[in-house]
């Protein structure tokens, strides 16, 4: 059971705020803020109004948060993250405070459509996909559950880039979120920090004769604190959100400027503002580049330093409380570096002993794994590292030295296999400092982020540090806000539930438990499979309005969408696609209920195989969707652009949601938990949080197919062959070989081809013809259970009614257990 640490009812004064209020409110922001006028404002301009008449009661919820914590003098929670994939926050804090409805109707009185407002906001797409989702979700249960927070990130001038397709390709745009300023955040001059990079290191001794390290940085960096409030359901506390922007030092430009080098100088200045300028958009492959590096370390520099700034505000020199007040969640190892920098703080700067400076790293810093794909797991070139960091690599090579002698040594006497498969730096041609391994010495809890994903770090990544520090091993199930993707983009769901369930399930998701006794009620299924109509005749306009297709909402809508990866298998749907329209032509009287095959994804730019897939699915769907004999059973549309804002749009109106990657590569999954909460049937592997969900509805309720975890492993055990399947499976083989065909891409064969090789003579990494027969074996069972009208509305509401278990507050709530020891701290 998880404890309560939210507040039932609201208590801020925002939310006894009346429609005329705010009225008042904003014309008065349109007069005095934008500078304009009523008769006059465009709808960029009410939207700023808005927003800054919505800060007023951000800004008061913040100040008594920020008081509150300080006068406590409370334990906090600092999560350290490369990314944070916010969306739009305007619907989200109206709704979190409780004013949406107050909202709309002021807007509304003053001739504004809210929905239209809405528009004009820009997506904070600082993320690439499920990572800097979490983030996101996680910030916001922390504020809900009153828990003292503070995110740590980097204020990218780019977020994601923006998609495109031309001809059936991905185009990349830059995405410039903030261009004309961003309402929601507060640049704090007062709190800006100072960082340094490259340079060399001096070893000196003090009078006592004892030896000092001394780094004499090669470039200082300015790091400008943006906070962006995040605010609490129901008037609960409002934390922060601090992003870094790097700027060139003043300091350290000065000289050069004045004795004539101001192209010099400009050229330092355009180098140091670039390592904020542009988010990485690989989504799990790791590049190695200095400036990524540059990145990880700027920004933990600058926090660390933000933190010990507050520490010592309340405490002084004096350090022996700060593991009682800190505590640092490594999102993945792309912070690790935080750990050297803070032993380089506390041993050079604050001269402290080693084995002190040690003790207080343990203690504070925790680690989530995302991912066991290798391509993920980061290590950078010693060569760079010391370029970039020459002190750090020394304090690494320590801690290795120690840890290789005090705990491997100990445990596995003179086995050098076993240092050499520990050791933090990997020895070979090139040496590497392996990020994972640093992160799992250097924190007191490691946990992955499923159930068969932490267990697959331990047995599979881990198993040595394990049987050092079995204590240190745990697991966090990923989770979801229900705020944001239940209430706030399913508006229509949420008031039949307030009525069915009552108004808690927004902070208590384990009420929606009580929809399961309506699951046989005729009223209830219409109602519910009405609700899903209306969602999905609204995601039709949105398909033409951006593909131009026309789909109709009385077809299944079967929905994939994540980031573009072979191991999340696109291209094994779009092989079913394939068959299903094969099959048609075979026989035009082929018996299916009509389906729409809806994707949104972003390909890595540099990802060559995924981009390909995109295409095969873009001119598949031309093709499809234009054949008269095809009689409209199968519509394929890929979504361009997929970011947040269309996930709010495409999550209510799916019925079928694809979750469907190799098992053992999905470290958890998010999007799975968001489409079942709104009554999607996952057609699924067993793999991340599949499983959970599985057990979760029951049987009855999804669709799961494939090669379990321990199969994937004996098949490849066994030597799998792809081309096997090519030959001994007649569809498969007619499917493949249509791809080299000129069919999809008239009077140029083999332009989708690239697909077919992969799989032939690229091994099939990912074991797609493994498990394509399972999948359409699973799709054809939902094609069974989608012709039972009343059967489809009990799954579908059974899966709403039974995935509580993924509201982020329990994720939350487990980490508050199992690693931070946090208490909440209740704000009025
Ligand atoms: C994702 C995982 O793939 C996904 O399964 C999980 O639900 C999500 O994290 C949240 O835990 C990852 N995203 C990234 C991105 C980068 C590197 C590693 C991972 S793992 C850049």
């Amino acid at each position: 059971m998880t404890k309560k640490t939210t507040s039932k009812k609201p208590t801020s004064a925002a939310l006894q705020l009346t429609a005329e209020q705010l009225k008042e409110r904003i014309v008065r922001h349109l007069h005095a803020t934008l500078g304009t006028d009523v008769n006059k404002a465009s709808p960029q301009a009410w939207w700023r109004a808005t927003c800054a008449a919505v800060n007023e009661s951000v800004f008061d919820g913040l100040r008594t948060t920020q008081r509150e914590h300080y006068e406590q003098d409370t334990r906090a929670v600092h999560y350290f993250s490369l990314e944070y994939l916010m969306g739009r926050l305007f619907s989200n804090n109206l709704h979190n405070l409780g004013l949406y409805q107050p909202a709309k109707q002021a807007l509304a009185e003053l001739g504004h459509d809210i929905a239209e407002l809405e528009d004009q906001e820009e997506d904070m797409a600082l993320g690439n996909g499920g990572l800097g989702r979490l983030a996101a979700c996680f910030i916001d249960s922390l504020a809900t559950m009153n828990l003292p927070a503070v995110g740590y990130g980097i204020h990218y001038e780019h977020g994601l880039f923006k998609q495109d397709f031309q001809a059936g390709r991905q185009i990349e745009r830059p995405d410039s979120w903030r261009e004309y300023g961003n309402p929601w955040e507060i640049c704090r001059p007062e709190s800006v920090q100072e960082i340094s990079v490259y340079g060399y290191v001096e070893t000196v001794y003090d009078l006592q004769g004892r030896m000092k390290k001394v780094w004499h940085p090669g470039r200082i960096i300015k790091g400008v604190p943006w906070d962006i409030p995040v605010v609490g359901y129901q008037g609960s506390s409002v934390n922060v959100l601090r992003l870094w922007e790097s700027r060139a030092s003043d300091f350290f430009n000065w000289d050069v400027f004045n004795s004539g080098g101001y192209i010099d100088a400009s050229r330092e200045n355009i180098e140091a503002e670039t390592i904020s300028k542009v988010l990485y958009p690989n989504d799990e492959t790791e590049a190695g580049k200095e400036l990524r590096l540059i990145q990880q370390y700027f920004f933990c520099s600058c926090s660390l330093k933000d933190i010990i700034r507050r520490y010592k505000r309340a405490h002084g020199d004096n350090w022996s409380k700060f593991p009682e007040q800190v505590v640092i969640q490594l999102n993945d190892t792309h912070p690790a570096v935080a750990i050297p920098e803070l032993m380089r703080i506390l041993v050079d700067r604050a001269d402290m002993h080693w084995d002190e400076a040690w003790g207080i790293c343990q203690q504070v810093f925790a680690y989530t794994n995302h991912t066991l794909l290798p391509e993920a797991l980061e290590s950078w070139s010693v060569r760079m590292f010391e370029k970039v960091l020459p002190r750090h690599l020394e304090i690494i090579y320590e801690i290795n030295r120690r840890f290789l002698l005090e705990q491997v040594d100990v445990r596995w006497p003179g086995d050098n296999d076993k240092k050499r498969k520990l050791s933090i730096i990997e020895e070979g041609h090139e040496p590497m400092v392996r990020m994972g391994h640093l992160s799992v010495v250097g924190s007191f809890r490691v946990n992955g982020v499923a159930e068969v994903h932490s267990k697959l770090v331990q047995s599979d990544l881990f198993p040595e540090m394990v049987a050092l520090w079995p204590e240190k091993f745990t697991n966090v199930t990923n989770g979801v806000t229900p705020r944001r993707w239940l209430k706030a983009c399913n508006p229509r769901l949420s008031s039949m539930l307030d009525r069915l369930v009552g108004t808690d399930w927004p902070t208590d998701l384990k009420q929606l438990s009580k929809l399961a006794a309506y699951a046989n009620d005729p009223k209830v299924q219409d109602d519910f499979m009405a609700i899903k109509q209306q969602n999905k005749a609204d995601l039709a306009k949105v398909i033409q309005d951006l593909t131009g297709v026309a789909v109709d909402p009385a077809a299944i809508f079967d929905i994939q969408i994540k980031r573009l990866h072979e191991y999340k298998r696109q291209h094994l749907n779009l092989l079913h696609i394939l068959a299903l329209y094969r099959r048609i032509l075979q026989n035009p009287d082929y018996d299916m209920v009509p389906r729409v095959f809806i994707f949104g994804a972003k390909a890595a730019p540099g990802y060559k195989l995924a981009k390909e897939i995109i295409y095969a699915i873009n001119k598949v769907a031309e093709k499809i969707n234009h054949d008269k004999r095809v009689k409209d059973r199968i519509k394929v549309v890929f979504m361009p652009n997929y970011r947040v804002t269309l996930a709010e749009k495409m999550i209510p109106a799916a019925d079928v949601s694809e979750q469907i990657s190799t098992a053992g590569k999905e470290a958890s999954g998010t999007g799975n938990m968001k489409l079942a909460l709104n009554g999607a049937i996952t057609v699924g592997t067993l793999d991340g949080a599949n499983i959970e969900i599985a057990e979760e509805v029951g049987e009855d309720n999804i669709a799961i197919f494939g090669l379990t975890v321990d199969e994937v492993k004996a098949l490849r055990q066994s030597g799998y062959h792809s081309r096997d399947y090519y030959h001994n499976n007649p569809e498969i083989k007619a499917i493949l070989d249509w791809l080299e065909t000129d069919y999809f891409t008239p009077g140029k064969p083999g332009e989708l081809a690239a697909i077919k090789h992969s799989l032939l003579e690229g091994g099939d990494p990912y074991l797609v013809l493994a498990d394509f027969e399972g999948y359409q074996a699973a799709q054809q069972q939902i094609d069974g259970w989608y012709r039972d009208k009343a059967g489809w509305a009990k799954k579908a509401i059974m899966n709403t009614a039974c995935v509580g278990k993924f509201t982020s507050d329990r994720s939350i709530q487990d980490y508050v257990d199992r690693v931070w020891q946090l208490t909440p701290c209740k704000v009025d």
